[in-house]
């Protein structure tokens, strides 16, 4: 049988589809949405962002208007938090869950798999306190309520790394390191943060300001939502090709129905931890498993 979530991503493929279902949705929830709002801007001084309400808004409209904005960064405790549980902690080669590895361990699970690792994630993130405690900041609830016009629900708790590798078409593609946009929900937006420093040889980020209301690019039922860059260059225009840098803590906040793709580092490992709000939830998209079934490659 058809999954929900295949249903959803067939039926919102068209932009006017996505529009028209999330101003019925953000109507019928509209009284819900004050209602969490209010509840939320009462514990506004818990923020470990020190926001003001200001922001929110200001956030919002640039997100709206070019798909991605910066976001206040990640305070550096926390920063230092998120590492200390990466080192610690087994990671998942190609986000496979037999593929586990401790960090130190990565030249030998590289040698086991016969190939360079381009991708490695963890799984059930939010078991700890410190991540958990951002994921339910009131900033990035205040943010997501306001942007999906929708009580937020958290849909993914993601932490990666992608190491400097010269990885295949297939690994490219398959994390996401080819430009694309993601279809997650009828309304949905990304929380980046950076736990390591990102310049150009880090692999940064890469969105095309501006595509999540200009469609310029070739939307056809029957391929897959992959694109090249000269594809996108073209329709866009380099101008618009956005790089995102930035010291470790630097946020980006971004609804990726924006064209955009990862980079493959050259010098330095990128360590990402992401927050994913969405209306509605699918199964296929949670980075939480039972812990039965990981297992260590080495
Ligand atoms: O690694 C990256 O920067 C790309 C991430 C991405 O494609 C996504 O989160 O949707």
């Amino acid at each position: 049988m058809i999954s929900r979530y295949r249903l959803m991503r067939g039926v919102l493929k068209r932009k006017f589809a996505r529009e028209f279902c999330w101003r019925l949705t953000a109507l019928c929830l509209h009284s819900e949405k004050k209602k969490f709002i209010a509840r939320t801007q009462a514990t506004i001084k818990n923020s470990i962002f020190g926001l003001d309400q200001a922001r929110v808004g200001t956030d919002v409209d640039l997100l709206s208007h070019n798909g991605a904005t910066p976001g206040l960064p990640l305070p550096e405790p926390m920063v230092k938090e998120v590492l200390a549980y990466a080192t610690q902690s087994p990671v998942y080669a190609d986000r496979d869950k037999k593929r586990g590895f401790y960090l130190s361990d990565l030249k030998r699970v590289e040698q086991k798999l016969g190939k360079e690792v381009l991708l490695a994630q963890y799984f059930n993130i939010l078991n700890n306190e410190h991540i958990r405690k951002i994921a339910y900041d009131p900033y990035l609830l205040l943010v997501a309520a306001s942007y999906l016009q929708a009580p937020p629900k958290l849909m993914g708790a993601n932490l990666w790394w992608t190491f400097p590798s010269n990885p295949s078409a297939e690994d490219k593609s398959k994390h996401a390191h080819v430009f694309h946009y993601d279809l997650d929900d009828v309304k949905f937006v990304k929380f980046f943060f950076y736990i390591t420093d990102v310049d150009e040889d880090c692999g940064p980020h890469v969105y095309v300001e501006g595509s999540n209301r200009v469609i310029k690019y070739k939307n056809s039922w029957l391929r897959s939502l992959r694109f090249t860059d000269a594809e996108i260059e073209e329709a866009y225009g380099r101008d618009k090709v956005k790089y995102v840098m930035g010291p470790a803590g630097s946020t980006l906040i971004e609804d990726t129905i924006t064209i955009h793709k990862g980079t493959t580092p050259t010098k330095q490992p990128r360590l990402l931890l992401q927050f994913e709000f969405s209306i509605n939830t699918y199964p296929e998209m949670s980075c939480e498993c039972d812990e039965s079934e990981l297992a260590f490659a080495v």
